[in-house]
């Protein structure tokens, strides 16, 4: 299936950032095989230990800070230049890999690294490298500061707005994620129901991939510039 001039949206996960160094999370050796997820990944996880969370982001700050975009993330960015206006890049990530490669307007579905959010006030500031728990909010002086990504049992950021891009895609592309994680693994689902043509790019077939109506398997830093050329 060929890139056709219509409305393209796509999903990335950890996948596309894994060559550029970045952990996934539940390959052999991924993030989560060294935390367990209610620890670090979960509010009532942060609650009960601030100091090993801030510790697991400052890491993951640290490593993305340093981290270079692939070949895959140019690919897209790529395309959207061949394509203005017509290609959306949602991502599950927490990295600015999509942003180095010159990627506009993607969405973070899950937060970002670089932010810090307020949990008294909801004021959200750019983070420093190196977060603590004693980190005071510069706008309510409060210190329940935390990285201002989305924990499991938070709501997604941005719902209405995928939801809208969903309705509207022509071809949805899904790129490095295992679909493990909801909703972004339901929205596949809700793009085909809508009319899209669907396209998943992963290393194997990931746990919807019976949904789409066509599959690319291999690194992404080589399979999205073979596909976008
Ligand atoms: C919500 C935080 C309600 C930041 C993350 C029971 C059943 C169903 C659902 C649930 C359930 N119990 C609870 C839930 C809901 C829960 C959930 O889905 N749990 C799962 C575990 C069952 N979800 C939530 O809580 C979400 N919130 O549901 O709120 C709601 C919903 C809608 C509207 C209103 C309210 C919030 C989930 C967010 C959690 N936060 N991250 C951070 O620390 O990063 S999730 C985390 O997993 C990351 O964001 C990551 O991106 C995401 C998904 O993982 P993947 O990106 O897929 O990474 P993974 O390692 O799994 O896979 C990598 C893939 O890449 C692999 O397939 C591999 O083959 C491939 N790959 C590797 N190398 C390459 C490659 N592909 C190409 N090239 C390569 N080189």
């Amino acid at each position: 299936m060929h890139v056709m001039s219509d409305k393209i949206v796509i999903l990335t996960g950890a996948g596309i950032s894994a060559e550029s160094g970045l952990g996934t999370f539940r390959d052999e050796g991924g993030l989560w095989a060294r935390h367990r997820i209610e620890d670090v990944a979960t509010p009532e996880g942060f609650a009960r230990d601030p100091i090993l969370v801030h510790e697991f982001y400052n890491a993951r700050r640290a490593q993305a800070a340093k981290a270079q975009p692939n070949a895959g993330h140019q690919a897209l960015a790529q395309l959207a230049a061949q394509h203005p206006g017509e290609v959306v890049v949602i991502t599950q990530n927490v990295d600015d890999l999509h942003e180095k490669a010159g990627s506009q307007g993607v969405i973070h579905m899950h937060g970002t690294l670089s932010g810090a959010l307020c949990s008294a006030c909801g004021h959200r500031w750019q983070a420093e490298l190196v977060m603590q728990p004693q980190d005071s909010c510069p706008h309510c002086a409060g210190t329940t500061t935390r990285p201002d990504v989305v924990w499991f049992g938070e709501i997604p950021y941005a719902m209405q707005t995928i939801e809208t891009h969903l309705a509207e895609a022509d071809l949805f592309v899904s790129i490095g994620t295992s679909a493990q994680v909801y909703p972004a693994a339901n929205f596949v689902q809700a793009a085909a129901a809508a009319g899209a043509r669907t396209l998943e790019f992963n290393l194997e077939p990931s746990a919807m991939a019976t949904r789409f109506d066509d599959c690319r398997y291999g690194p992404a830093s080589k399979t999205l510039p073979r596909w976008v050329a």
